[in-house]
């Protein structure tokens, strides 16, 4: 084989690679991919990040026609009769202070767009009319609590289409990591300390969201959704979550409201008008969720009766104990969360 027919296969090899591994940034099918921007912070993040690879990609040609060059034009067949070449000289001064300033250049090429994203994504003011969200992580869990609405659920968060929306974050116990690839982040969520993140969602749909930083056991398990919605139905959704929990008409609901009351669930669990407890999430609307814990199980009733009888089962390390509930007042109790709208 020629070297010129090894570099044909070389090259289409690596071609073939290359193809291979964007074929993993199609957002339709993977919906963690950044590369289907739906919000303004999201877009400038995904323009910085074309800039630059263009930039590098330009250094990239540059340097294999370089090489190319140089192994064509000026490679010389080592054989006994040529003569030696010349040892290199040491101090081709010019040459040192070009490959040292050269590359300084390029990386404050690359930093210029950079910073300038970095500083505008952090802005020091908010829009006046953003929504406030205030996001507290847990392991292994988000809290989102709206204090201009009193609104207060969990893993799934509800925010209005072409309004800027404000998250400030904080967390519970480590540090985690805020990340919406179609929106924003990844932002710390670190203990004792509010980071801020700031964004207008443009485009209506439902989004995934997870944590960005090992925190531990069941850090893949800490996930949340986003319901980016249109001005009227956010408000139907707010206008539900402000107010009390359903109250159970009778049936196995009723006899359900009561194992609640009367169990361990009301020091950990808050339902408005039940109990107030804030170790785990809050259940007032428990049933307008699709998912639960950690958004990970899909909001059915025999996931529900899976997740009561055995949590860690389904997510483990869970901070919420088996309570040893069985038969009906097990299936009460499920009927009682799934009437929780
Ligand atoms: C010691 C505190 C504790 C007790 C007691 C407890 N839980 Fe939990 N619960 C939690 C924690 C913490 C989570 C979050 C687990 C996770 O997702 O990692 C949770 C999660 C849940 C969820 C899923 C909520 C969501 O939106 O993700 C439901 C439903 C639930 N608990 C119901 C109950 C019921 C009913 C009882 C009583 C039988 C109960 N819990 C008792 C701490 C507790
Ligand atoms: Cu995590």
């Amino acid at each position: 084989m020629s070297s010129a027919s090894i570099r044909a296969a070389i090259h289409t090899l690596l071609a073939g690679v290359f193809a291979a591994l964007l074929s993993g940034c199609d957002p339709r099918r993977f919906p963690g991919s950044t590369f289907a921007p739906r919000s303004d912070m999201a877009h400038w993040v995904e323009a910085v990040y074309f800039e630059v690879i263009g930039w590098d990609g330009l250094i990239l040609i540059l340097i294999c026609v370089l090489v190319f060059l140089c192994l064509t034009r000026f490679s010389t067949r080592a054989s006994e009769d040529q003569p030696k070449p010349p040892p290199p000289h040491p101090e081709y001064l010019g040459l040192e202070v070009a490959w040292t300033v050269g590359p300084a250049l390029i990386l404050l090429f690359i930093a210029v767009p950079s910073l300038r994203i970095v500083f505008r994504t952090q802005q020091s003011a908010p829009p006046t009319n953003a929504l406030i969200i205030n996001v507290t992580a847990h392991q292994w869990w988000w809290q989102f609590d709206y204090p201009s609405m009193g609104i207060h659920t969990a893993n799934e968060v509800h925010i209005p289409v072409d309004r800027p929306v404000r998250f400030l974050l904080n967390s519970t116990d480590v540090i985690h990591s805020f990340w919406i690839p179609a929106m924003g982040g990844k932002r710390d969520v670190v203990p004792g300390h509010v980071n801020e993140l700031t964004f207008t969602p443009q485009v209506t749909g439902e989004y995934i969201g997870e944590c960005a930083e090992f925190c531990g056991l069941s850090h893949a398990n800490m996930r949340f959704r986003v319901f980016v919605q249109s001005r009227v139905a956010f408000d139907d959704w707010r206008a539900n979550q402000a107010g009390g929990p359903r109250l159970p008409t009778g049936g196995p609901a009723r006899a359900g409201e009561q194992v609640y009351v009367t169990s361990a669930c009301t020091t950990c669990h808050a339902i408005a008008g039940y109990s107030s407890g804030y170790i785990g999430p809050n259940l007032t609307h428990f049933a307008s969720r699709t998912t639960f814990a950690g958004s990970t199980l899909r909001n059915t009733p025999q996931n529900l009766a899976a997740w009561l009888e055995n949590p860690q089962a389904l997510k483990p390390g869970a901070q919420m104990p088996a309570l040893g509930l069985r038969g009906t007042e097990l299936n009460d109790l499920v009927a009682y969360l799934e009437s929780l709208k």
